[in-house]
């Protein structure tokens, strides 16, 4: 078989209409939907919310006093009720909910019936301690089901949930229970990664010495391993839940009672809670997931690889999937325990159709090499996603190639925290894709892309990323912080939501994200965003990774300093290094040339997988590295800091 090469496919411009076979049992196949949407946005969103059921319908659709948004007001609704009972009740209590898997490969299989079953005993164990409606609880734990029982048993008595992801620390843990003067903890003693333990319960303990609002500890028995155990305060789960009445009545929310809180790290200082309430949030989670995903809840197995710790994992793969009587997979541990092949194994195993994870995951497979997905039958796929940062074309058409066997479309989805869910994102029955595109915003969504002045820039242009009106997801503010709320995302351009993206649009409007704002590099009076060096790095055969920023220079204001991870099989050189900048030169333009290489096996990226670049500005201005709390792995960011001071030994004059 003779089969044009990535670089070949991409080079020819290689677009990529729905196929016929695709095309045939999609949900949507018309770009209608569009006209139709935009012609009443607002009835649009609303004929959306029919399709969750409503204790009380609503009396306005929508009530906009910028910045705050109303969606749906005087509607009473559950989002646990939404998302078990009307499905239960509906006669689907066998399906599964969740194939779980943890990573040493012991396996659940939890049906919808035994999900609400489970829920609605933990959500009375909360109300035997106290919590009821508004009162937060934070939820510290690793990938287990458990979690997402925590999840829906706060929905169901209304108390807004405030995840921190368990591979925090104990400080960042104690700052985010503070904020949200949380009640009650749900942990457990541990979580299992890469075949050893985290001390879940040991780190919180250290928080909760400083969290004078925690009354109650609940704990999960995950790893058996010792905990220490405060009488009165501590309980285990496996002593309050099972015990509980199985029946509990689910609290009539109103649509704006507040469903969550969920910190961002942002770029600089404390971190913001982002607030979403109830049932805007869950009309476009169900709404997107559906039709991005081209939903088929008989026949599908869809598995979102994100943790339930960042925004991906609550939308979905708790709160949209679970509202359209998916069945999911749900999976613990890292993708390389006990091989490098652990997703294509899950993927065998339980038949998953579609497969939703974000492009750092996608260019690490790239580097690990074709083998481990060519060894496992994936014939069971049938569309592909990504989220998390922009997709370089190459890893877009290797995901298409080597998982999708040609044969899946791949969605690119573009939103944020602040976004609750997907924003801009091909329909895939209906859009005709371009690798590293995430193509239009979708049906009711307002975007458009405007200058400095806050102009549109119109088509083709490039500028910064804006919304144009309310969507029903949106946040509705900063917790406790409504002045942060107005400044960060509605003050820059009048009337409209600033992003903080880069983003372009080609001549056939096309969209194209270029990452954070913050990330663009002035060079010599222009600007290139950080995307575009990135892309044309890990453009070149050799390259797995690339990260790039701007350091001050004396003559051209900022100098391009790139981080490169090597492929298998390529060893770093001076040559190598003039080869990669003369390739970055020839791709863009001799403006975009690296300044300096420096070649790393490892990237500072945080828990979800984004690479912070605002320790690699730090590593290259030989400034104090930054807040480091929020990263993956802190060695990273030193072990980076020492390699580059040995390389440039001038700058530490
Ligand atoms: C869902 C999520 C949001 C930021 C966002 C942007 C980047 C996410 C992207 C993407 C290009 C995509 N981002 N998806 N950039 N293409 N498909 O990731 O939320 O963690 O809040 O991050 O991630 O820069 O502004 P969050």
């Amino acid at each position: 078989m003779s089969e044009p090469t990535i670089e070949a496919l991409l080079a020819e411009g290689r677009t990529f209409p729905p196929s016929e076979e695709f095309r045939e049992s999609s949900l949507v196949t018309d770009v209608d939907v569009y006209d139709e949407a935009e012609r009443d946005w607002q009835g649009f969103w609303a004929r959306q919310a029919q399709q969750l059921d409503w204790f009380e319908e609503w009396e306005t659709v929508l009530e906009w006093d910028l910045p705050d948004a109303k969606w749906f007001s005087g509607g009473r609704i559950n989002a646990s009720y939404n998302c078990l009972d009307r499905h239960v009740i509906a006669g689907h209590g066998d399906q599964v909910a969740f194939h779980w898997e943890g990573e040493a490969g012991d396996t659940r299989t939890i049906t919808y019936a035994d999900l609400l079953d489970e829920v609605s005993r933990l959500a009375n164990g909360l109300k035997s301690m106290g919590i009821g409606k508004g009162d937060r609880v934070a939820v510290y734990m690793g990938m287990v089901p458990e979690l997402a029982v925590t999840l829906l048993a706060c929905a169901r008595i209304g108390a807004p949930h405030s995840v921190v992801f368990g591979g925090f620390t104990a400080d960042s843990l104690r700052d985010r229970i503070n904020d949200a003067e949380a009640k009650v903890l749900v942990t457990a003693d541990g979580a299992c990664r890469r075949g050893g333990t985290i001390a879940l319960k040991e780190i919180a303990d250290q928080a909760l010495a400083d969290c004078p609002s925690i009354e109650h500890v609940v704990m999960v028995r995950r790893t058996g391993q010792d905990v220490a155990f405060v009488e009165g305060r501590d309980v285990w789960y496996h002593d309050l839940v099972p015990q509980q009445s199985a029946d509990c009545p689910p609290e009539p929310m109103d649509s704006e009672d507040l469903l969550y809180i969920l910190y961002t790290s942002g770029t600089t200082g404390k971190p913001k809670g982002i607030m979403h309430t109830t049932g805007g949030y869950l009309t476009q989670c169900a709404w997107t997931h559906k039709y991005v995903f081209d939903l088929r809840p008989d026949t599908d197995v869809f598995w979102c690889t994100a943790d339930i710790g960042w925004v991906t994992g609550h939308s979905y793969i708790v709160y949209g999937p679970l509202a359209n009587r998916t069945t999911s997979v749900m999976y613990e541990g890292t993708p390389d325990y006990p091989d490098k092949d652990r997703f294509w194994r899950l993927i065998e195993r339980y038949g998953v159709t579609i497969l939703y994870t974000a492009p750092t995951a996608i260019r690490t497979f790239m580097k690990w090499g074709d083998e481990y997905p060519d060894r496992c039958d994936l014939s069971s796929l049938r569309l592909l996603g990504s989220v998390g940062e922009p997709i370089n074309p190459e890893a877009w058409v290797w995901y298409w190639r080597h998982i999708g066997g040609e044969r899946c479309p791949v969605v690119d989805t573009w939103w944020q925290t602040e976004t609750g869910a997907i924003m801009i994102s091909p329909l895939p029955g209906a859009t005709t894709l371009k690798p590293g595109s995430a193509t239009y915003p979708l049906p009711g969504i307002g975007a458009d892309i405007v200058d400095e002045a806050g102009v549109p820039v119109g088509i083709p242009g490039g500028g910064y990323l804006v919304l144009t009106r309310p969507w029903p997801s949106m946040l509705r503010g900063i917790w406790g912080d409504p002045e942060r709320y107005f400044k960060t995302y509605w003050n820059t351009y009048k009337g409209r939501y600033f992003a903080g993206d880069g983003a372009k649009r080609d001549e056939e409007g096309y969209y194209w994200l270029l990452g954070r704002v913050d990330d663009v590099m002035l060079v010599s009076g222009h600007n290139i965003s950080t995307a575009e060096v990135e892309h044309a790095l890990v453009g070149h055969h050799a390259v797995a990774e690339a990260a790039v920023v701007g350091k001050t220079d004396k003559v051209t204001g900022q100098a391009i300093a790139a981080f490169v991870i090597l492929r298998a099989g390529n060893e770093p050189s001076e040559e190598f290094a003039k080869e990669l900048r003369d390739h970055v030169a020839k791709n863009i333009g001799p403006i975009a040339r690296p300044q300096s290489i420096l070649f790393t096996d490892d990237l500072p990226k945080t828990r979800s997988g984004k690479i912070m670049r605002r320790l690699l500005r730090d590593v290259s201005e030989d400034h104090e590295l930054g807040d480091t709390t929020t990263l993956a792995d802190p060695g990273v960011v030193a072990g980076i800091k020492a390699k580059y001071l040995r390389d440039h030994p001038a700058d530490e004059e």
